[in-house]
């Protein structure tokens, strides 16, 4: 494992990821809302308790870089930019959707933004940040790909694929292993032989950043030296951000199959809290916080309504979009 420099983000930049943060959070309270109430078609995956790592990772990327993620991708793919109320929308079934309602809320993807797609197949997604930061090689552009997955999607072939490609050819990828402990219902430790997972970044000849999922700064640093690695063309860096699931795997899992505490133990090191701790050490005050997060909650409850308020697609836009060969 490679030791990374920290402290590196500033009073403003911080104050900036908290309300990243915060949206996310009121965004995913929103939808877990809508969700019992059936507005919600299909499944949904929160990313509650994970926030810091999509924020922290996308924080260090510009314009022109790339993401992709899973079904538990609305952190990502809000963190990169895209629009809370079309994002809304998407999970909605609209019209005015991301994706014209048709993806919901496992195919979350903006284009515009450079979030090139939430994938609902475990792992399908790394070798396509792999191709994009191939495309970025060979047209000289400097840009990275960032690739956000599971821990369980560390056993799957395309992790060792992906990987392996990136370091032979040296592209700039960040892969983004999140280790929130468990895949669905399964704790790490009865599904992988070695649950030390960044450790494989060896394996590839890349190196290997373990980090605290739930800081953002730390997310941040890791995130930082990588960027800096991919675009002077030394290649790909695998970053394991420990973190935790706040919730079940899906709306349907009570997530009964946790030992009495472990979720407690997390909830006090919310992301949110742990960047409350460090703003405060910087000066901010209880009150300026409080603002913030009342503001973010009451952005996006505006582009809830929104979204609420705009029309379902017409039946014959069902044919748009098709690929017919
Ligand atoms: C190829 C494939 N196998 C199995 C599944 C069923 N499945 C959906 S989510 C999941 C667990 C993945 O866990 P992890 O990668 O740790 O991501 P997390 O849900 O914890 O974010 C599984 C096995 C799937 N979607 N795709
Ligand atoms: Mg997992």
């Amino acid at each position: 494992m490679t030791a990374v420099q920290t402290e590196t983000v500033t009073r403003d930049r911080l104050l900036e990821m908290q309300r990243r943060m915060c949206e996310i959070r009121a965004f995913e309270d929103i939808v877990k809302d809508w969700f019992s109430r059936a507005l919600v078609r299909g499944s949904t995956h929160l990313y509650q308790g994970q926030e810091a790592v999509a924020v922290g990772i996308t924080s260090a990327l510009r314009r022109g870089d790339t993401t992709t993620c899973t079904y538990r991708g609305h952190g990502t793919v809000l963190a990169q930019g895209a629009p809370l109320d079309r994002s809304f929308g998407e999970i909605l079934g609209k019209a005015n959707g991301l994706c014209g309602g048709k993806g919901g809320s496992m195919h979350l993807a903006d284009l515009s933004v450079g979030a090139l797609g939430s994938f609902a197949i475990v792992g399908a997604h790394l070798p396509i940040s792999v191709g994009a930061a191939w495309a970025s090689q060979l047209l000289g552009t400097g840009a990275v790909s960032a690739t956000f997955f599971g821990d369980g999607a560390a056993n799957i072939g395309t992790f060792h694929e992906a990987l392996n490609l990136a370091g032979v050819w040296k592209l700039p990828v960040l892969f983004v292993l999140e280790n929130n402990l468990y895949g669905e219902y399964s704790p790490i430790t009865t599904t992988t032989a070695n649950p030390e997972l960044v450790d494989r970044a060896a394996a590839y000849g890349m190196p290997g950043l373990r980090v605290d999922g739930n800081d953002v700064v730390a997310v941040f640093d890791a995130a930082a030296s990588a960027v800096a690695r991919g675009r002077s063309g030394q290649g790909p860096t695998l970053i394991e951000a420990m973190t935790y699931r706040q919730s079940g795997h899906s709306r349907s899992d009570p997530a009964k199959y946790r030992p009495a505490g472990e979720l407690e133990g997390w909830l006090a090191r919310d992301p949110l809290t742990v960047a409350e701790r460090r703003l405060h050490d910087m000066g901010v005050e209880t009150a300026e916080l409080d603002r913030l997060r009342a503001d973010a909650e009451a952005k996006v409850r505006r582009a809830a309504e929104r979204a609420l308020s705009w029309p379902e697609p017409r039946p014959e836009d069902r044919f748009e979009d098709l690929w017919v060969h």
